[in-house]
């Protein structure tokens, strides 16, 4: 074997560090460049930067990995509970507890394996001093009752500033059931960060209601992050076709899904009654034909001023990254970027150096940094 196929070839498995390839594309506010930092992550699904600049990272089929700022993978992280790797099931998103630094506690979600197929799940464990493994395992939520089949297990983890976690959920393709609060489909979950339930959650004390529901009639949410300005959570949810929308979810309020909304079957039909009806939320912002928004964050950096306070939304179909400016609630403009990336994109995360770092969906996936074009 030639020395540049043995390199090419390492680097595809990950087993060393890529060299910096870059590419520079222009956009509305900014030129750009797209770098590679690291491949060979099998569909990675959740990111998230550790105090030292490392980034924890899932792989779906159920792997988390410590990514170093070189690209290099560590070898995945012990501990990781078995996860049903089915459809868009699997390991999915991680985040840290706000008190990392401190009590090194990790967040994550996945499609736990069960009676009847699969759920989703949310986890905490410690992750030990070394990196190498998970230590105390607490599942702390899981979807009742499950469902077999691939579809819709939502799974974004986000912390309030108060210190309360949301978890969002799928109707795990049974959309029929995404306005029954007796059972878990198509929610945003809040809970105490030790999972227990909050006494102030909406549902708390209504008769048959799951007390873990925030908000109801959610399809299947992808995306979610707080507003840099408000606090209030946002959230990004794909619809059916011609439906995915932007909402913020309030307490105990319900989305509508599936009985308002603009989006249609895949075979054409129309969904449910139409677009409005009293008690149901209006999304803030929506997409016709749909786009599959995935993962979303707000972008508040130093890297690109003219991004600031605007949403970043990772898109999967349609494969391109797209930013919303914002005025107090309302969406004022949509620009589409990144079409000739031409890899479906699966979250989006601000890095705490101000750059943007994306994860493309593919079995041989990639993390992308955007830096300003200098
Ligand atoms: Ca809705």
């Amino acid at each position: 074997m030639k020395a540049s196929a043995a390199i090419a070839l390492l680097a595809a498995i990950g087993a060393i560090a890529p060299s910096a390839h870059a590419e520079t594309v222009r956009t509305e506010k900014h030129e750009i460049r797209v770098v590679t930092v690291a491949r060979g992550l099998e569909h990675p699904w959740g990111l998230a930067f550790l105090p030292d600049g490392r980034m924890l990272v899932t792989e779906r089929p159920g792997r988390m990995r410590i990514v170093a700022a070189n690209g290099q993978l560590s070898p995945p992280i012990a501990g990781v509970p078995e996860v049903y790797p089915r459809g868009q099931g699997g390991l999915l998103d991680v985040t840290l507890h706000p008190g990392f630094a401190r009590n090194r506690l990790v967040y994550f979600c996945y499609a736990e394996p069960g009676p009847g197929g699969a759920g989703t799940a949310m986890a905490l464990a410690r992750l030990s001093d070394d990196g190498t493994r998970l230590e105390n395992l607490k599942v702390i939520f899981s979807q009742q009752p499950k469902a077999g089949g691939g579809l819709h297990f939502g799974c974004r983890i986000v912390f309030a500033r108060d210190g309360r976690v949301f978890l969002t959920l799928g109707e795990r393709g049974q959309m029929d059931l995404a306005q029954d609060v007796s059972i878990h489909r198509g929610q945003v979950i809040r809970l105490e960060a030790d999972g227990r339930v909050p006494a102030d959650n909406p549902l708390v004390g209504r008769n048959g209601a799951r007390p873990e529901i925030w908000s109801y009639g959610h399809r299947n949410v992808q995306g979610a992050a707080l507003h840099p300005q408000t606090g209030k959570l946002w959230t990004v949810e794909h619809g059916p076709a011609g439906g995915d929308e932007v909402n913020i979810p309030l307490a105990g309020r319900n989305y509508g899904w599936p009985v308002i909304g603009i989006g249609r079957h895949y075979h054409g039909a129309p969904i449910g009654i139409g677009t409005h009806k009293a008690g149901m939320e209006q999304p803030v912002y929506n997409w016709n034909p749909a786009i599959a928004p995935a993962g979303m964050d707000f972008y508040t950096g130093d890297q690109f001023p003219g991004w600031r306070g605007n949403m970043l939304i990772a898109v999967l179909r349609q494969q391109m990254l797209v930013r919303l400016e914002l005025a107090g609630e309302k969406v004022v403009r949509e620009e589409r970027m990144l079409r000739d990336v031409g890899d479906r994109l699966r979250h989006v995360r601000q890095g705490p150096d101000g750059y943007v770092y994306i994860l493309t969906d593919e079995s041989n996936g990639r993390i992308l940094r955007l830096e300003p074009a200098r």
